[in-house]
């Protein structure tokens, strides 16, 4: 088995940090504090600039710790919160669904994910307030899914107040977000090999790091490979003068030695 992954430490498995992004006023920190600390609050204090909340669920016998950063959604704030996106191993877009400039707004977070997020971010989509009155919903269910379809994403509709779907919304990124993660530690177990190869550089900063720690026992491989080489021709012309064979053999074999020591020298280099 490979080593732990850097993010494991003794109190959880994995470390998942989550972004929460969308227009001012649509409930991104009542929802951060329904999951966290299981209240609500009708009053409407904005977010200035950042905030985050840890939470550890338990997903599949593993201990994920959640880091969720609360983002402003006030336009002033949107140079220091687009600093945080390319930490962020998932993103919450939240649109409230009465207030339909705030689904209008979604495509243009997707941008801001786009050119400022790494590019494999797990991404939700979340339709918040689904508790208010019918007559007031701005925005249908459907209209909700076919965007998220239309960018290949989950979606869910929730309610910070009624806490309907808050639990299903963070547990449901996060489990994506492990299997991305999982995935990812799988594939790159194989390179922790590949010492030698010159595009070692090209992984994943874990990956590197692996090869690092991993690299050592194979190069004792190396030196024990070259000492077995080395004492190949003393071998052969014993088995040689047996068969009363000239020593020509064996100062080719040296010279080849030689050569082939030189060239793996500069390969490695
Ligand atoms: N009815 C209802 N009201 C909600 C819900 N979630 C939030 N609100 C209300 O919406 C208002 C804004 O909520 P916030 O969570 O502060 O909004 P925000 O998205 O964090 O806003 P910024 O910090 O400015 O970006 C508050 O008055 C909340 O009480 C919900 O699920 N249902
Ligand atoms: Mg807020």
């Amino acid at each position: 088995m490979a080593a732990p992954p850097s993010r494991a430490r003794a109190d959880y498995d994995y470390l998942i940090k989550l972004l929460l992004i969308g227009d001012s006023g649509v409930g991104k920190s009542c929802l951060l504090l329904r999951f966290s600390d299981g209240s609500f609050t009708t009053s409407f204090i904005t977010t200035i600039g950042i905030d985050f909340k840890i939470r550890t669920i338990e997903l599949d016998g593993k201990r994920i710790k959640l880091q969720i950063w609360d983002t402003a959604g006030q336009e002033r704030f949107r140079t220091i919160t687009t600093a945080y996106y390319r930490g962020a191993m998932g993103i919450l877009l939240v649109y409230d669904v009465t207030d339909e400039s705030s689904f209008n707004n979604i495509r243009n977070w997707i941008r801001n994910i786009e050119q400022h997020a790494s590019d494999n971010v797990n991404k939700i989509l979340v339709g918040n307030k689904a508790d208010m009155d019918e007559s007031k919903r701005a925005v249908p269910t459907s209209k909700g899914q076919a965007l998220a379809d239309e960018y290949g994403i989950k979606f869910f509709e929730t309610s910070a107040k009624t806490n309907l779907n808050v639990e299903e919304v963070f547990f449901s990124i996060a489990k994506d977000i492990k299997q991305r993660l999982a995935d990812t530690d799988a594939k790159a177990e194989p390179q922790t090999i590949k010492i030698n190869q010159s595009d070692q550089g090209a992984g994943t900063s874990q990956a590197t790091q692996k090869s690092a720690c991993c690299g050592w026992p194979s190069r004792i491989q190396l030196v024990k490979r070259d000492i077995w080489y080395f004492f190949l021709p003393l071998e052969r012309t014993k088995k040689k003068r047996k068969r009363n064979q000239s020593s020509f053999a064996f100062m080719r074999w040296w010279c080849f030695y030689v050569f082939f020591e030189i060239l793996s020298f500069l390969l490695m280099v």
